[in-house]
Parts: C-alpha cells; structure tokens; sequence
C-alpha cells in the first residue's frame, strides 16, 4: 500500500487559457498567465492498495459517480504508466471554499491530485514535470504548481507546463474580490464552450492574436509593477474572450444580467478613483483584481451593491504543498 497527499490553491487567468489545439493530450492554442490565490484549495490523498478491484473517488466525503471516477482513472492510468504501479487507488479530495457557491475549481483539484500521486508513489518529479503532468489532467491545473503569477507555454505534449513569472513578490500587493453570482441557467463547461468556440467562432482568430500581445502587455506590467497597466490588460483579455462566444454555433454567453450588473459596478467604482478591474471564467461569477491598500474601500463599494455572502476576498497563494500523513504509510519505493 502507498499512500501521499498534498494540497493546491486555485488560480485564475488574467490571460486566459481558451481553446485546445489537442484535446487528448490538453495543449492549448495560446499562452496564459494566471495568478494563484489563498482563498480556495483542495487537500487530496490517494491510497493505491493491493487488494483494491477499482478506482474509487471522493469529494468531500462522498462517493462520485461512475463518470466523474472515470474521468480520474484516465488520468490515473496515465500515472501509474508513467510510475510503473499496477494498484487501484481511492482517492479522497476536499475542497476547502469560503462558500458552498460551486466554486470548486478543477485547476487545484487536478494539481492536488497530481501532487499527491508524486507522493506516494515517490515520482520524485520536478515542478515542471508536476505542471506537465497536472495539464493532462485539467489544463489551468498545470499553472496552479506555482504560487503567485504563472505562464503556461503552449508547447508540445513534452513542453507544454507552467512557469513562475519573476514579480519580486508584487503578487503580495495584489487583492481579488469574488463577487459571487447565482444564476439559474445551466452553464456550459469550460471544456465544452472552448471546443464550441474554437470550431465555430468567426472571431477567433482575432482572439488569437489578441491573446498573444496581451500576453507581451502583462508580462511588462508585472515587471514594471504597473497596476493600471496589469488590470487594463487583464479586464480587456476577458472580454475578448467572452466575445468569442457570441461568435460561436450556437452563439452562448457565460454572462447573466447580475454578472453585467456587477462589471458595471467595478467600471463605476474606478471612475470615481479607486484602480480595479474585473475578469470572469467560465461562468457567471466576476472576479475583482486591485491593490490590497485599496481592497476595503473597494469591499465597502462593492457591499453597497452585493450582499456580504456574495464576496469573497483572496489574496496570492502558495504553490503545491505535500502534506504529512495521517499515520505511517510508506511511499512507493524507487
Ligand atoms: O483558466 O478542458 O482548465 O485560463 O477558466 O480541463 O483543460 O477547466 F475561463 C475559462 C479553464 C478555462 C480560463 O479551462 O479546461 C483559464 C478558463 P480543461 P479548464
């Protein structure tokens, strides 16, 4: 039996990461640059046990389904090629969030998952190799290694993974707000609506181009610790990526009226002095970027607007931690 855990943070684009030029193997078509935040993470230990007959998947103490498991064996079967180990495993992951507002995110419980199987089964893998690994899992996964900002190179299947942006620890600085927003419709996964959008979107090429200079812009701007400079960029890389789903077939949007509501607000909030920017996933929920020293001013704005439960304020995380265990399992030996 062998046993590992560890944890990871979630981490949201500022460049996003949107549409794959391979879909087995998770490469992107462009470049994205992210930032890894304190406030949602996932703790995940995996046991791969002789006498297991399957895989078996739990979050947050609850068995998943016959399709997500699945999902989890895939990626398993990849590891235990790659680490030479025949055992089933049960996989036990929780996540830790402020709120239960389905903000669970697939980049740390990837990135915990393959951090947890280094573990145990004594990979021995470098960060890069981790990130490589963590991709194939889930692509914003592979960024979610590394604390503070990150760039994930499109690469090939052998040089595709996340890198540190050097920021002199600027990240410390940085603050973003969660405005939380319910919204009824069903959504369209990220993995859906990044196929849809790069089969069918009249303006993804201009996304493409975009995302590349965009790319250029905020890497300059974390250099120069530019604030005004990294929010334009990043508040105007998510609209471009929101527009290409206008252009798709069928046309879809991830924005509700409450999300236009609150971009509004952030515009309004900036007007009248207070630098921040908004971004937005795959999704309903906006997301607030500016400097901590503005952070309360801006939560004081905001609550005019929202209600105390619908904000969620992160600061920068840390990278993928291996945890002690429980007792005294051994980890695979090399
Ligand atoms: O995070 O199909 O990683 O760069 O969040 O598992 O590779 O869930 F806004 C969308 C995340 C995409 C932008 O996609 O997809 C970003 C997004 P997978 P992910």
């Amino acid at each position: 039996m062998y046993k590992g855990k560890a944890r990871a943070y979630t981490n949201i684009a500022l460049i996003k990461y949107w549409g794959k030029k391979d879909e087995a193997l998770i490469l992107p078509m462009n470049n994205s640059l992210s930032l890894t935040l304190d406030a949602f993470y996932t703790e995940t230990s995996i046991t791969f046990a002789e006498d297991f007959a399957e895989d078996r998947f739990f979050l947050d103490g609850i068995e998943q389904s016959a399709a997500a498991t699945k999902k989890i064996s895939a990626f398993l079967d990849m590891i235990r090629s790659e680490a030479d180990c025949p055992l089933y495993a049960s996989i036990d992951s929780r996540n830790f969030v402020p709120t239960a507002a389905g903000l669970a995110s697939s980049a740390s419980g990837l990135a915990a998952l393959a951090g947890a199987c280094n573990e145990a089964l004594n990979m021995q893998l470098s960060v890069e190799e981790l990130s490589r690994l963590a991709r194939k899992g889930s692509g914003s996964a592979c960024r979610s290694i590394y604390g503070g900002f990150a760039e994930w190179q499109q690469g090939t299947d052998d040089t595709s993974y996340a890198l540190q942006v050097a920021s002199d620890d600027w990240e410390n600085d940085l603050s973003m707000i969660f405005i939380l927003i319910n919204d009824q419709e069903k959504e369209v996964s990220s993995r859906d609506g990044m196929r849809r959008t790069v089969e069918t979107s009249s303006f993804y090429d201009g996304w493409l181009t975009a995302a590349a200079k965009d790319l250029v812009t905020i890497k300059q701007a974390i250099a120069d610790k530019d604030f005004a400079a990294l929010g334009a960029v990043t508040e105007a890389n998510a609209l471009k990526m929101h527009g290409t789903t206008l252009a798709a077939q069928p046309p879809f949007t991830y924005w509700s009226p409450e999300s236009l509501r609150a971009m509004d607000c952030v515009r309004h909030i900036r007007q009248q002095g207070l630098p921040c920017y908004f971004t937005m996933d795959a999704g309903p929920n906006v997301k607030v970027l500016c400097q901590k020293r503005d952070e309360q001013a801006i939560l004081d704005a905001l609550q005019a607007n929202f209600t105390p439960e619908q904000l969620v304020l992160a600061h920068a995380g840390s990278g993928l931690t291996a945890l002690p265990l429980e007792n005294d399992v051994p980890k695979m030996s090399k």
